[in-house]
């Protein structure tokens, strides 16, 4: 694998002050990030990047669907899902791929979602409107696109004075006033671009701040693009150039795309880069970056970086090559897998003396008593690790592989810290991530009842079925308290009441929640079980304060190369439960049952080729509690040709 020592660009990332993690959606490309608030949440509507499934050789762009994500902290970010699909849209062709940058304002309770798209008839872009009454949808295509506007990239803006404007580019920047619920402009288009200094521009994005308007847009000045800006009085114009927001990027990803935001009295810059695509720049992932005003309310630039934004909280995984500063020179990053960048990257430190810091970490009110190390190192190394004007030095034991090291930790630190991790000793110390305290101090617990003895945190980018082929990788949220009256009440009635209720976000879908991800103060693991059964009491007893009078969420994702006709999923569980499979409930054990392997199997039924996701839901009453799930073929052999994910 090539090792990618840190360039130029790298090191214009090192300026101190700046905070990051980026990219911010790490399980899909993302692109064109528009930011809105909605009820005190942020929505982002980016553009979705694929491959494409039809023209795979031609390097392009390829966008056949939406999805929107939110957030409160700007750190976690939760997926709704696919909005809206190009064989939804009746004035759109079905097989374009061509779901360009969006946009999505609220007006009186209703939300238009604005894209662009091939029109079925004639060449070229359309934009039409798509309208829900919440955020996250369902939202519905209108029949036909805004008449006379052709084009891509539509912003829109809702001016203090009451009137909503259109913008959008293709030929330049227009902007013309429209309806507020963005059916028909009420104006003649006017051309924005034409005082502006030469150079390709697209993507405006328009708001307004201190009376004063923001053109904002991407602009080819030298080879790619930058960000750049200019001011007026006026929604419409005329616009003074200003200058660049944010410079083109040195590894020469084309496109930049981006929104400006204020969320809770701060501003922000969404923007995107190629970083889990460095071949193939038309797979951007989106970042964020703080920005700021001068007080004359030109904008200071930005200069991109890997921390982003918001608090790390201490005992997450801390990934440090998602650096806010590093050392000039010995410091490197790599993807952790290269066939699958979605797994993030690891971060080299070369030889004594490289260093990185990763800022604002939050430790909390509780000094944690151990940190955790994700790492491998041809040598034994000793590391400094300091926070709030303190250091501590670790011992790290060679290791060829990636090991998990769990080391008491006895600084007294609290509160939002920046890290800084040094390499005192050793060489080509390679570090994935670390964590402090609660979390991985009860999963390395050495204690008799240690949760390791059970389930080790999931490592590695898929599991396989074991040789019996019970699924052993499963995403595992903590308990959610369900008291119970009496066993007796455990029918097929009252579980279907229980196990249909809506806990979180997403339930039965089919995208799985991030390992970390909270359920309210409930954490999602991505575990690998070393038993056939899972251990869900030991989960519980390990991770909570729960044991018993709790229901458990879990689910997994089967990965085949191929359609597999005629299985049936077979379940085992102490406590009763309920399974489904791609969305169709395949399973229920009601009634007060043991764990008996192959309890109870589903009607025969097809694992389809690609992704499959089992979600299963299982109630514990007063005792110990566990399942065991495997598929079985006509002749009741075990399947165990196909991998297992939990993304
Ligand atoms: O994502 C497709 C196009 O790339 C957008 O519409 C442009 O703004 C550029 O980001």
């Amino acid at each position: 694998m090539k090792r990618l020592f840190l360039s130029l660009f790298a090191a214009t990332l090192l300026l101190p002050g700046l905070f990051a993690q980026n990219p911010v959606i790490r399980d899909q490309y993302s692109a064109d990030p528009t930011a809105r608030v909605f009820g005190g949440k942020v929505w982002l509507f980016p553009s979705h990047d694929i491959i494409s499934p039809v023209e795979p050789e031609r390097k392009w762009f390829s966008m056949a669907d939406y999805h929107v994500f939110s957030s409160e902290d700007l750190v976690n970010w939760t997926d709704h899902g696919v909005i809206l699909s190009q064989e939804n849209v009746p004035w759109g062709k079905p097989d374009a791929y061509s779901m360009w940058a969006p946009d999505c304002v609220e007006k009186d309770g209703k939300y238009y979602f604005v894209f662009p798209n091939a029109p079925k008839e004639g060449h070229g872009f359309a934009i039409g409107v798509a309208v829900a009454d919440r955020p996250e949808g369902p939202y519905t295509a209108r029949e036909k696109a805004i008449p006379g506007v052709f084009g891509i990239d539509p912003c829109v803006l809702q001016a203090s004075d009451g009137q909503t404007y259109l913008y959008w580019s293709g030929m330049g920047l227009t902007g013309a006033p429209v309806k507020d619920d963005l059916s028909e402009l009420t104006g003649r288009p006017v051309r924005l671009d034409t005082p502006l200094p030469e150079g390709f521009k697209e993507g405006p994005f328009i708001f307004e701040r201190e009376g004063r308007f923001y053109l904002t847009y991407p602009w080819v000045q030298d080879k790619t693009e930058t960000l750049a800006y200019a001011m007026s009085d006026s929604p419409l114009g005329p616009y003074v150039f200003k200058g660049i927001i944010m410079a083109q990027s040195p590894s020469e990803c084309w496109t930049n795309h981006h929104s400006i935001v204020c969320y809770k009295g701060e501003w922000y810059l969404f923007y995107h880069h190629n970083d889990y695509s460095p071949a193939f720049d038309k797979n951007r992932s989106v970042r964020i970056d703080r920005i700021a005003f001068n007080e004359d309310g030109t904008i200071l630039p930005v200069t991109p970086t890997l921390r982003g934004v918001g608090r790390t909280p201490a005992d997450g995984r801390i990934q440090m090559d998602r650096y806010s500063a590093l050392c000039h020179q010995g410091a490197y990053l790599e993807f952790v897998d290269a066939e699958h960048p979605f797994e993030g990257w690891y971060i080299g430190l070369g030889r004594p003396g490289t260093w990185v810091r990763y800022d604002e970490v939050d430790f909390g009110e509780k000094a944690p008593g151990t940190v955790t190390f994700r790492y491998r190192a041809p040598k034994a190394c000793g590391v400094a690790v300091s926070a709030s004007e303190k250091t501590g030095w670790f011992a790290l034991p060679a290791s060829d592989g990636w090991t998990t090291l769990r080391l008491p930790f006895t600084m007294e630190v609290i509160g939002t810290q920046n890290l800084r991790l040094s390499l005192e000793e050793g060489e080509g110390l390679e570090l994935d991530w670390i964590s402090f305290g609660d979390v991985f101090e009860a999963v390395f617990s050495d204690s008799s009842t240690s949760l390791d003895k059970y389930m080790v945190p999931a490592t590695g980018a898929f599991a396989t079925p074991d040789q019996d082929g019970f699924l052993r990788r499963w995403l595992l949220l903590e308990p959610i308290s369900c008291p119970h009256r009496t066993n007796n009440e455990w029918t097929d009635s009252y579980l279907r009441k229980v196990l249909y209720t809506e806990y979180f976000p997403g339930q039965w879908g089919d995208r799985l929640p991030k390992d970390g991800a909270k359920v309210k103060k409930l954490r999602w693991h991505a575990m690998d079980s070393q038993l056939y059964n899972v251990k869900l009491f030991r989960f519980a007893t390990n991770l909570t304060d729960l044991k018993y009078g709790c229901l458990y969420w879990m689910a997994t994702v089967i990965n085949c190369e191929e359609d597999i006709p005629s299985v049936r999923l077979s379940a085992g569980s102490n406590g009763p439960s309920i399974w489904w499979v791609n969305g169709q409930e395949a399973v229920i054990l009601s009634g007060d049952r043991r764990m008996v392997a192959d309890d109870c199997a589903s009607e025969q039924l097809t694992l389809k080729k690609g992704r499959n996701v089992i979600w299963g839901a299982v109630v514990n009453g007063p005792g110990l509690c566990d399942f065991c799930l495997r598929f079985l073929d006509q002749d009741g052999n075990p399947v165990t040709n196909y991998t297992v994910t939990t993304k």
